[in-house]
């Protein structure tokens, strides 16, 4: 008769091993009781297999005066408990050995130190029964004897009298909480002596009933009298199957698995990561004043292509406006290539606030944490810092990012979830700041068809001031009544006058086709700049909301991942 059978499945090992490791991922996101419990059944596991796995602990465990005393004296063949009428009796756990060589480490961790041969020959060769006191003791040290041992014996026997087999207690404590623990469990009915036999039958139904209950369906109940002896062998028989098998120890310990596994949560579908990335993107580029750094991507061009090409003789007057990028301190003149990092102060794209450490000990006006308004740093664009509107618009996409992929997940990893989209948020103004300042400054890059226009700009220059000195002189040879040396005509107009004339003209015009172009070649990079930031501000976003939710989201896949492991 083989009532204890093991699954076939993973091995005790793997599963240990999974359910630590959930323990481990759920560490800080689940009820600190479940991962600690988890650990200690890892724990007790980890001791119980190194102890003899050829001695079975089975304990006899009820209510006071249910006759577990009675029943350990009987099994054992000889008076080694009191048994008593004066309730409780047994108030320390004692263990009655069946060839008990080599369970003192196993009793030792038990912590029974009474310990007696027992002196019945009939098998169980093996078995170490203990003899509890009783649950539902109005003595706290035995309750707290009791759960004690119960956590940790191998096979579990539960001794009820027909009065009462029936108790809240017995059921709400031990039972139902245990129905995990089926395989290692028997019920006895004790004292069956006390009732007719027409109701025996009807109490064992009736008991049956309860425990099914209790999820406890499939559980051996035996009808015993401790005092006739009736129903002994039957008991005796069905211990030394257990006694023989030599598995109660790891079927208990894998119940023990599948009950903190199942406390630590039921493994579910991890739900797919939603891209809210786009939503995100858009509030950072707001914040950061993307649109003001691109349109000034593109005045900028034009700025310095007015400079770079225009007239000569009206392009200097260009040079007095400032360069409207290199206003918001960006471009390779600007000094970027400073300390940039240092926290920032508030939640997104706060620009201005945080001063590089160097600086905020120089500057007038700076409080001691380092936070300056409105004052220019260097290391930073001085694009506008973001409103609050747009700082709240940031808020909200990090918000609905960390909502969106705690949507399906159980309660403390939804908080966890949540919780990693907000964790790097300070870095972000910071962070999209210093890429708006290297992306966008690229766009600075001077096309080289300006310097050849330079070039020709100065030559034509020189033609016209060729002209104009040459006329010059002859007003003068002609003011010094000088004769006219003769004049080289290009058809009737003469020279100087071509060249000078043909010069304005040619510069003019040549620095207005510059400026079309130049206009055309601003617009073009203002769009490609505005493509590259949103690219560098999105991978900030990526990197620094999504990527912490990405992680967590992981750990809970690995962590169901390992519950599923565990529970198998
Ligand atoms: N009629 C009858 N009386 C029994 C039987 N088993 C035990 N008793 C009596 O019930 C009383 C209690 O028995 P114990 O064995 O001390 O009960 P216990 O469960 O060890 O009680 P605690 O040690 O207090 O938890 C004693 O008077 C026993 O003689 C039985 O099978 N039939
Ligand atoms: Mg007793």
């Amino acid at each position: 008769m083989k009532l204890l059978r093991r699954k076939e499945g993973p091995s005790l090992d793997s599963r240990l091993a999974a359910l630590l490791e959930a323990a481990e991922l759920a560490e800080g996101r689940l009820p600190e009781e479940a991962v600690s419990g988890a650990r200690a059944v890892a724990e007790r596991a980890g001791v119980r297999r190194t102890l003899s796995i050829d001695h079975t602990v089975a304990a006899l465990a009820g209510a006071t005066g249910s006759g577990k005393s009675s029943l350990y004296n009987a099994l054992a063949g000889t008076d080694l408990a009191a048994v008593g009428v004066v309730r409780p009796t047994t108030s320390a756990a004692q263990a009655a050995l069946w060839d008990g060589e080599g369970s003192g480490p196993l009793l030792d961790w038990l912590d029974i130190p009474q310990r007696h041969p027992a002196a019945s020959a009939s098998g169980l060769s093996g078995l170490v029964l203990l003899d509890l006191p009783d649950h539902d003791s109005i003595q706290v040290s035995h309750r707290l004897e009791v759960d004690r041992l119960v956590e940790l014996v191998d096979l579990l026997v539960w001794v009820v009298d027909p009065q009462k087999y029936a108790d809240a207690a017995l059921h709400d404590r031990y039972l139902r909480p245990l129905a995990a623990h089926r395989g290692v469990m028997l019920v006895v009915l004790n004292q069956v002596d006390r009732l007719p036999d027409s109701a025996v039958d009807r109490c064992l139904r009736d008991l049956r009933r309860l425990l099914d209950e209790d999820g406890l369906a499939g559980v051996p109940v035996l009808a015993v009298s401790a005092r006739t002896g009736a129903g002994l062998a039957e008991l005796r028989a069905l211990l030394n199957d257990r006694v023989a098998e030599r598995k109660s120890w790891s079927t208990r310990l894998a119940a023990d698995i599948t009950t903190a596994a199942a406390r630590l949560g039921a493994p579910e579908e991890t739900p797919a990561g939603q891209a809210m990335d786009r939503a995100l993107t858009a509030a950072l580029c707001e914040a950061a004043g993307v649109p003001l750094v691109v349109e000034a991507v593109a005045k900028g061009h034009r700025h310095r292509a007015v400079v770079a090409t225009g007239w000569p003789v009206t392009r200097w007057i260009r040079k007095l406006r400032p360069d409207p990028l290199r206003r918001l301190r960006i471009g390779p003149m600007a000094p970027t290539g400073g300390p940039m990092g240092g926290p920032a102060g508030e939640l997104p794209p706060g620009r201005a606030p945080a001063a590089p450490s160097g600086q905020a000990a120089g500057s007038s006006g700076q409080s001691a944490s380092g936070q300056v308004i409105g004052a220019e740093v260097v290391g930073r664009t001085s694009v506008p810092a973001a409103s609050a509107v747009q700082r709240a618009r940031v808020e909200t996409a990090i918000r609905d990012v960390g909502e969106a992929a705690a949507s399906d997940l159980p309660g403390p990893w939804a908080a966890a979830v949540r919780q990693a989209a907000r964790s790097r948020s300070r870095e972000l103004a910071d962070a999209v700041d210093r890429v708006v300042a290297t992306t966008s400054a690229r766009a600075t890059r001077r096309p080289r068809w300006w310097r050849a226009v330079n070039v020709l700009q100065w030559l034509v220059f020189a033609a016209m001031l060729a002209g104009a000195l040459w006329l010059g002189g002859l007003f003068g040879m002609d003011y010094l009544r000088l004769p006219q040396p003769p004049l080289p005509t290009v058809g009737v107009v003469p020279w100087p006058t071509v060249l000078l004339v043909g010069g304005v003209l040619a510069g003019v015009l040549i620095a207005l086709l510059s400026r079309l172009a130049a206009w055309a070649g601003g617009r073009r990079r203002a769009r490609r700049t505005a493509r590259a930031l949103r690219t560098a501000v999105g991978q900030v976003g990526d990197d620094l909301v999504l990527a912490p939710v990405r992680a967590e989201l992981d750990r809970y896949a690995r962590f169901t991942e390992a519950l599923t492991r565990a529970r198998a």
